[in-house]
């Protein structure tokens, strides 16, 4: 997408009216843009300026609070052309966003394509405690655990989580995480059996990890 076109996205995010966005996504639907362009390029370009500006002080929690509720309606929308090619029941993904943490736009994301690549999600929410998440282990024995995390406070979480998870479970699902502030290199120095850099790799990761078994 052109500078030009990741600004209307923007644009959208940051206005109060839910119906600037509603309109701009049926556009670039209809014109037949992928909805992977759509996503990367022009909704997730635009909030990543957002972050940008937010980290300058140029704006404040209200204006992101509200290119949060504008991108939640912009993916609600593409949602329908991202799970078009939905394949049927693959295993159990366990997701959540750490403790500590609201953010879930992106771990949203993650759920919606690994609920699209043929898993069956369970998705915690954010703010998770790692007591709910042994819970929800011992109930449903997942393949794969995902955890999201937004901030370098709470991303020290995971390797706590995974620690707990690997002394409880002689069995213990496979840990994956991601999320802005985590990477590759966090992710070996923690343990975890992979990291994925955005929801596209998260679901390549998962289908590996499937593959090669448990
Ligand atoms: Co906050 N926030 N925020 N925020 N926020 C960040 C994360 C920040 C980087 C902004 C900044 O300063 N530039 C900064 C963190 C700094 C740091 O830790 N180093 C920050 C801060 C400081 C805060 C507060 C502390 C602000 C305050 O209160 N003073 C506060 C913390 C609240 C808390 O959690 N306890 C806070 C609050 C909020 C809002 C509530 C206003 C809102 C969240 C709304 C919501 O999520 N429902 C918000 C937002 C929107 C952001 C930014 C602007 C955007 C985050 C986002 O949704 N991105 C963010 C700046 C930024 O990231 N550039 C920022 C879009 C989303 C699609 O990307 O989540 O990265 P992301 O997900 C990607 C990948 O990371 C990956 O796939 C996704 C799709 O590609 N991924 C995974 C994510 N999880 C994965 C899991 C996987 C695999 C891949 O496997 C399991």
């Amino acid at each position: 997408m052109t500078s030009e076109e990741i600004d209307r996205f923007y644009r959208a995010l940051r206005n109060t009216n839910l119906a600037t966005m509603e309109t701009l996504m049926k556009k670039y639907i209809g014109k037949r843009v992928s909805p992977i362009i759509i996503l990367n390029e022009g909704l997730i370009g635009a909030m990543g300026i957002i972050g940008q500006e937010f980290k300058a002080s140029q704006i404040w929690v209200p204006e992101v609070l509200l290119a949060a509720r504008n991108m939640n309606r912009g993916i609600e929308i593409l949602k329908p052309e991202l799970l078009k090619n939905k394949v049927e029941s693959r295993g159990k993904f366990v997701i959540g966003t750490v403790k500590g943490d609201i953010h879930d736009i992106g771990k949203n994301l993650v759920t919606m394509m690994i609920t699209g690549a043929g898993y069956q999600v369970i998705d915690l929410g954010a703010d998770v405690s790692k007591e709910r998440f042994l819970e929800v282990i011992a109930q449903e024995n997942p393949g794969i655990v995902g955890l999201s995390a937004l901030l370098t406070t709470t991303m020290l979480e995971m390797k706590e989580i995974i620690k707990t998870i690997r002394q409880t479970f002689s069995q213990p699902p496979k840990v994956i995480i991601g999320g802005a502030p985590v990477t590759q290199k966090f992710a070996d120095e923690i343990g975890a059996d992979g990291y994925g850099e955005d929801a596209i790799r998260a679901v390549e990761l998962a289908n590996r990890l499937f593959s090669s078994g448990r």
